[in-house]
């Protein structure tokens, strides 16, 4: 059928999220859960002939039965008997283990919880341990409260009743119980009843006797047939224990989570529904921050997530046109234009094809911007999503997720899964749908010919495009502990720099040099064994992924980029043993020598324009960028400065060859090293004498 596009509605933004009748949300302070009749039939209670099975509900430590009408007084009672010895009996789990339930109690609402002296001293040795205050969790409830702190614009918004059903997956090794149990509790209770497939619990070989069977007892008596306990044989690490999670889940959706989050109300709806929407979205619910020491929880600002080239990630602010949209309650940095516009595609390759919009259904809100017919529009609009997730919170379509590999298995611990899924998220497969597509639409279709908007069977959509996406969700917050220590190894920096490599081998192409360069590595022989990377290359290859490139180029347009570099490192002087070029402290914006470590002040890079960078790389452009030498004339001493704002372009320029001097040319005077006896060396700049220098590593 032939619709002309100016007879059909155009839809408005907040629309979007508002297909369906929706339901109500529960509210903040009452969230309530249906025990469906696969948890109910396990419960004593439901069994009792007066109470029609499926609609038992409960609410906190409360029960209301739907009893079958036409019940005598007698019968009443009874029920009423029933229902309070099966609670009592559910309480005293709780208590069994020292632990509490119920709305109030200490830190009820988010707020701080304090201990009396004498529990102070009691809780410190546990306090060290986890990383958290544990002994003061212990005098929380496991259904406290917490704040509502989603925009208000979230709690207006109606989803549809048919979402995909959700497994969540929490993953540990040496948690306090009552911390993993308030995660529990806090999923039941704030995720509705008949979106919660199950809770999967994985234990990635913990030593606390709590752990086992107290663990396991209490949550298959409290939530029958809810939860699945999976037991690792020895410590696998964060990113193997979440895929033996994924394993046994059955849910359409599968949620990853540390065990030591409690959720917001309404948490689960909106998730659900851009899943739905889209399988190939991966959503990260908002994060807030529950205190370790004092359990409150706070509100942290709207952000994506990035990342360094160390591949540390860390959160960046969402982009402006997301600020300037108005609108908190919008996706952050979402694929853009929306969804739901319509485009087709008319020029450029497979890989990196060129898109007009083919209608004028949707003539807004392209970064503000309306747009008209024929409007020639890359496949995305950078930035298209968030480029990689912190990685305490994930939620994804459970087939999806498998489809791309899951996390990478042969990483160890953790630190790098989290930018490799967001980095393969993007980069991943293009569908059949989309191939399929694309052969319809063989000849080039010229802007000019669209602004009669072509009829509905030649629309596309945006999203098969990027393969898939990632994006922060502000209606959907989740908060998490900061643990002051991790349970894992310490060295948690060796894992990473071993999972980045991975990464970098597999994902980065030309841009693997980056990672590397952070790191301070060479590129040939970086002396640390990442394993075998064979089969994740074969992944990229039969996923048919697009380039990272094209990745940066459109998901993270704003992280700088070296490939300038001729040569990097530590940067040493054959007359100075020992003793690198080093940053010095900030604040004196002048090179030192200093004895040579390797870590980021005295990382050196040699530019094809012949600057000479001193400093860890940078990371967006957002964020100052690494300084640069300068020899402004006058001083004696190398100035280090932000290379863009330094005016004379020969100043900030030096000559170099590897195991040749470092000359200035704007003044011709040569970077050296003066012995001061029993001053020590002292860096210099003066009339070259012919001293050599060595950046570690060179790129060919
Ligand atoms: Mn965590």
């Amino acid at each position: 059928m032939k619709l002309p596009c100016q007879q059909i509605p155009l839809p408005k933004a907040a629309d979007v999220d508002k297909d369906g009748a929706g339901v109500p949300q529960p509210s903040p302070h009452l969230p309530a859960s249906v025990l469906t009749p696969l948890h109910c039939h396990k419960l004593d209670v439901c069994k009792h002939p007066f109470v029609r099975e499926s609609a038992v509900v409960k609410q906190y430590s409360f029960i209301h039965c739907q009893v079958k009408t036409n019940l005598s007084l007698v019968d009443k009672l009874e029920l009423i008997f029933v229902v309070a010895i099966h609670f009592r009996g559910l309480l005293s789990l709780s208590k069994s283990l020292g632990l509490i339930e119920g709305y109030g109690g200490r830190g009820k609402g988010g707020l701080p919880a304090t201990l009396s002296p004498a529990e102070e001293e009691k809780a410190k040795g546990p306090h060290e341990k986890y990383g958290y205050n544990s002994y003061l969790s212990e005098k929380i409830s496991l259904d406290r409260s917490i704040p509502d702190y989603r925009p208000t614009k979230c709690k207006e918004l109606k989803y549809s009743k048919e979402l995909p059903q959700i497994s969540i997956i929490f993953i540990f090794v040496n948690e306090a119980l009552s911390v993993i149990l308030r995660s529990v509790h806090s999923a039941v209770n704030h995720t509705p009843t008949h979106l919660l497939k199950e809770i999967i619990l994985v234990d990635d070989n913990s030593d606390e006797e709590e752990l086992k069977a107290p663990l396991e007892e209490y949550v298959h008596k409290r939530y029958p047939g809810l939860v699945k306990v999976v037991r690792n044989q020895k410590r696998e690490g964060l990113i193997r224990a979440r895929i033996e999670g994924w394993k046994v889940a059955t849910g359409q959706v599968t949620g990853f989570f540390d065990a030591h989050v409690e959720f917001t109300a309404g948490w689960a709806e909106p998730v659900l529904s851009r899943i739905q929407e889209n399988r190939k979205r991966v959503i990260l619910p908002s994060i807030d921050n529950i205190k370790q020491d004092t359990f409150e929880v706070q509100r942290y600002e709207n952000s994506a997530h990035g990342y360094s080239w160390e591949l540390w990630c860390m959160y960046i602010s969402p982009p402006k046109d997301w600020w300037d949209a108005g609108d908190p309650s919008l996706p952050i940095r979402v694929l853009s234009p929306p969804d739901y516009c319509h485009w087709q595609r008319f020029a450029g390759s497979d890989w990196d094809p060129i898109f007009v919009l083919t209608d004028r259904c949707c003539p807004h809100l392209l970064h503000g911007k309306s747009l008209e017919c024929g409007t020639n529009v890359a496949a995305c609009l950078p930035p298209c999503g968030t480029p990689a997730m912190i990685g305490c919170s994930f939620v994804v379509n459970r087939k999806f997720f498998g489809e791309i590999g899951l996390l990478d298995p042969g990483m160890d611990v953790y630190g790098g899964e989290n930018i490799e899924l967001g980095i393969k998220s993007y980069v991943g497969p293009i569908t059949k749908i989309l191939r399929k597509h694309l052969s319809d639409i063989q000849k080039p279709i010229l802007p000019e010919k669209l602004r009669v908007c072509p009829a509905a069977s030649q629309r596309t959509h945006l999203v098969w495009l990027c393969g898939g996406s990632m994006e922060v969700l502000p209606c959907s917050r989740v908060a998490h502990i900061e643990r002051k220590k991790k349970p894992y190894n310490s060295n948690i920096g060796f894992y990473t720099k071993r999972n980045a490599l991975r990464v970098a081998e597999v994902w980065m192409d030309d841009y693997k040099s980056h990672v590397y360069i952070a790191w301070n590595l060479p590129l040939e022989n970086p002396g640390i064994d990442i394993g075998d990377v064979s089969e994740r290359r074969a992944l990229r290859k039969s996923l048919k992924c697009k380039n990272f490139q094209w990745y940066l180029d459109h998901v993270y347009p704003e992280m700088r980029r070296y490939n300038n570099t001729v040569a990097y490192g530590e940067l040493r002087n054959n007359k100075a043993k020992d003793v690198c070029l080093d940053q010095g402290p900030m604040e004196n914006h002048t090179a030192i020598l200093y004895p040579c470590h390797g870590w980021g002040p005295q990382l050196a890079r040699y530019t094809k324009e012949g600057f000479l960078h001193l400093g860890a790389l940078g990371t967006t452009t957002l964020l100052p960028d690494t300084r640069c030498l300068v020899d402004n004339a006058k001083s004696r001493l190398p100035q280090l400065l932000d290379c863009d704002k330094v005016k004379s372009s020969l100043y900030k320029r030096w000559n170099f060859i590897q195991n040749g001097a470092i000359m200035n040319r704007g003044t011709g005077r040569c970077l050296e090293v003066e012995n001061r006896g029993l001053a020590g060396i002292d860096l210099t700049l003066r009339s070259c004498t012919g001293q050599r220098w060595t950046i570690k590593n060179s790129i060919k």
